[in-house]
This record gives structure tokens, C-alpha cells and sequence, in this order.
């Protein structure tokens, strides 16, 4: 697709030249963030208070030590394999699924520790589902994370192969490194929901059907969240449910975290959608426009720019809703639903 044709197309999705804005904040708005918590109400307003930037920058350092420490070579025979996995798991990335299932965790009283290894794994299990994605027979694309993909430096045989390793060795690490502390009986629990997260209900399944509707005309809305229901949403869902249980939370307090997560997952793709529009290449680290040139149906195709963005913020209204019973125990989980919305790539 040509550039014109591409400014036609977003002038189109758009319905207002406002839309061709290209955005340049840093990553974490937290000022916006701040602005927006004032104008909502009391019992939100609690949250105001809360320095998103600084809680996501110490967690961010903590997940990327662990996640460092989680795949290292300890014979020559596995050295490629085990660079390959490395390369493109500590390639950058705004380890949002981690920070979810620590934040829900601790939510309910649990500890960093406790929920660390299914943070990990949880990044492992993410970062296989990118390098896959990419593949030639996939997307195909050459650029993630702002690097190069994992198939273009090791070769597609080796990729497919650290795409599997990442998701064995995630299960490996849940049930091995979780403090023997917690309920083996909850670390079977997150066990068989990870499990359930990348299967025909989850990433495979939600992937298959998007690879079914590309090109395709006459995908529905109904279509479009199914596939993101299961290809995105799943694994921010999980993340939530899994910190929750590992931090104690009751089967009717997870359903409601669940209810939270579902709702952000599926703001997350929308907005992924409207990056993919409106950010640059260079923002995003992943090559922009993607969505044109594949022929993919996408939330701003369906419903125009300005309504993808109404729908976005409306399922973080609602998700935000769900965690009204926590009060201010809360704020983390209420402030990465904002900026989910809010992020520039
Ligand atoms: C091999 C069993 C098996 C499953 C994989 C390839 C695949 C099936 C699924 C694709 C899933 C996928 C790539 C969904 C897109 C989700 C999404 C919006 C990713 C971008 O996530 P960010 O923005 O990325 O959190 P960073 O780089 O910040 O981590």
C-alpha cells in the first residue's frame, strides 16, 4: 500500500484530520494518567494519588531480572537454542502481563515473590505467541520489539523451535519456582489456566480464526471480538486470574477480577488497532500499518476511528467498575487499565 493510499484510508477510518496526530509522549503518561483520575469520581478519585510511572518502572526492573535469570545455558549443546529464547525475551517489551498478574496478587495480599514465576512465565508464553506470529507463514514480519524478529537472526527452524521451548520451559518454571508457601492445589489451578490460555480457546484458536477471516469480506464485530477474545484478551486475563489466585483471592473474587481483565484485554486490541493506524513504525518498534497491508479486519475498519476510541474507553469504564469492591487496594490495577488506552506503542 502506498503512502497516499494510506492517508486516504485514515482519513476515511478517521472522520476528522485530528485523527493523522502523530503521538510522541513517552510511554508512560503518567500526567495524563493524573489529569483524567481528577475528573472521575470520589471514590475513583482515591487513585489520583497513585504514581503509575514509578510503580510500573520497579516492577518492570524486578520481571526483567527474573526473567533474565530464567533461561541461561548451562551446556555448550544449548547455547544457540537457549540465545535465541533470550534474544528475543529480553528484546524490550512493556511486560504489561507480568505486571498484571503481580499487581493482582498483591491486590489480595500475596507477596512479588509468590507471583513471580507465573509473571515469568506469562512473558515466556507472550514473547513465543510474537515469535510465532511473525513467521513467514504467520505475518511475516521482520521487525518486533523495535529489533529484528527471532527468525531472521536464528532462521525459521530455530524460531519455531524457541517459540516451543519458551512455552514448555513456562510450565516447567510455574510449577518448579513457586514458593513452596503456596497451595499446590492454586498452583494447579494457574497451571491448567495457562494451559487453557494457549490452546483452541485461547492464542492457537484465537490465532486460527483470525488467519480464517484475513482477506475475508463480511467479518463482524461479533467475529472480531471472538478473535480477540482468545488472541489477546486470554493472556491479560489470565495473568489477572492467576496473580489473584496465587495471592489468595476467593473463587468469586477471581470471576471478578476475570470480568476486569476480559475487559481490558479486549480495550488493550482496540487500541492496538488504533496504534496501528495512527502511530509510527519508529513508536511502535513493530512495523505500523500492518493491518492495511495484510487485509485484516480491525476495530477501526468496522467502526471508524473516533468509535474505536469511545469503545475502548468504554470497556475500561467497565472493567474499572468491577474492581469497585477493592477501593483503594485497587489503584495499580485501575491505573494500567488507563493506560492501556493511553499507551503510544
Ligand atoms: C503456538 C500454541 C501456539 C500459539 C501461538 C501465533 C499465535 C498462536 C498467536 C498470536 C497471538 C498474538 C501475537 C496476539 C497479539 C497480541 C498483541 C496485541 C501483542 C502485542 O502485545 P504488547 O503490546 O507487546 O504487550 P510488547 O512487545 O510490549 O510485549
Amino acid at each position: 500500500m502506498t503512502n497516499l493510499s494510506r492517508f486516504a484510508l485514515l482519513f476515511l477510518l478517521s472522520g476528522t484530520s485530528t485523527a493523522f496526530t502523530l503521538q510522541s509522549q513517552t510511554t508512560f503518561r503518567t500526567n495524563t494518567l493524573q489529569q483524567r483520575y481528577s475528573a472521575v469520581s470520589d471514590e475513583q478519585e482515591t487513585s489520583s494519588t497513585f504514581d503509575l510511572n514509578t510503580y510500573l518502572i520497579s516492577k518492570k526492573e524486578t520481571i526483567e531480572a527474573a526473567l533474565e535469570a530464567s533461561v541461561q545455558s548451562d551446556v555448550p549443546q544449548t547455547d544457540k537454542i537457549c540465545e535465541s529464547m533470550s534474544y528475543s525475551l529480553m528484546a524490550g517489551g512493556k511486560r504489561i502481563r507480568p505486571v498484571l498478574c503481580l499487581a493482582a496478587c498483591e491486590m489480595f495480599g500475596g507477596s512479588e515473590e509468590d507471583a513471580m514465576p507465573t509473571a515469568v512465565a506469562l512473558e515466556m508464553i507472550h514473547t513465543m505467541s510474537l515469535i510465532h506470529d511473525d513467521l513467514p507463514s504467520m505475518d511475516d514480519d521482520d521487525l518486533r520489539r523495535g529489533k529484528p524478529t527471532n527468525h531472521v537472526i536464528y532462521g525459521e527452524d530455530v524460531a519455531i523451535l524457541s517459540g516451543d521451548a519458551l512455552l514448555s520451559t513456562s510450565f516447567q518454571h510455574v510449577a518448579e519456582k513457586t514458593p513452596k508457601t503456596i497451595d499446590p492445589s492454586r498452583v494447579l489451578d494457574v497451571v491448567i489456566r495457562l494451559g487453557k490460555s494457549v490452546g483452541p480457546v485461547g492464542l492457537a484458536g484465537g490465532q486460527v480464526m483470525d488467519l480464517e477471516c484475513e482477506g475475508k469480506q463480511g467479518v463482524t464485530l461479533e467475529d472480531l471480538t471472538w478473535i480477540h477474545t482468545h488472541k489477546t484478551a486470554t493472556l491479560l486475563q489470565v495473568a489477572v486470574a492467576s496473580g489473584a489466585v496465587l495471592g489468595g483471592a476467593t473463587e468469586e473474587e477471581v470471576k471478578s477480577v476475570e470480568k476486569f481483565a476480559l475487559n481490558i484485554g479486549l480495550a488493550f486490541q482496540v487500541a492496538d488497532d488504533i496504534l496501528d493506524v495512527t502511530a509510527s513504525t519508529e513508536d511502535l518498534g513493530k512495523t505500523a500499518a500492518k493491518d492495511l497491508d495484510s487485509d485484516k479486519t480491525t476495530y477501526p475498519k468496522l467502526l471508524g476511528l473516533e468509535e474505536s476510541k469511545i469503545e475502548a474507553k468504554r470497556l475500561v469504564d467497565e472493567a474499572k467498575a468491577s474492581l469497585s469492591p477493592y477501593g483503594e487496594r485497587a489503584a495499580p490495577l485501575l491505573a494500567i487499565a488507563d493506560y492501556i488506552i493511553e499507551r503510544t506503542n
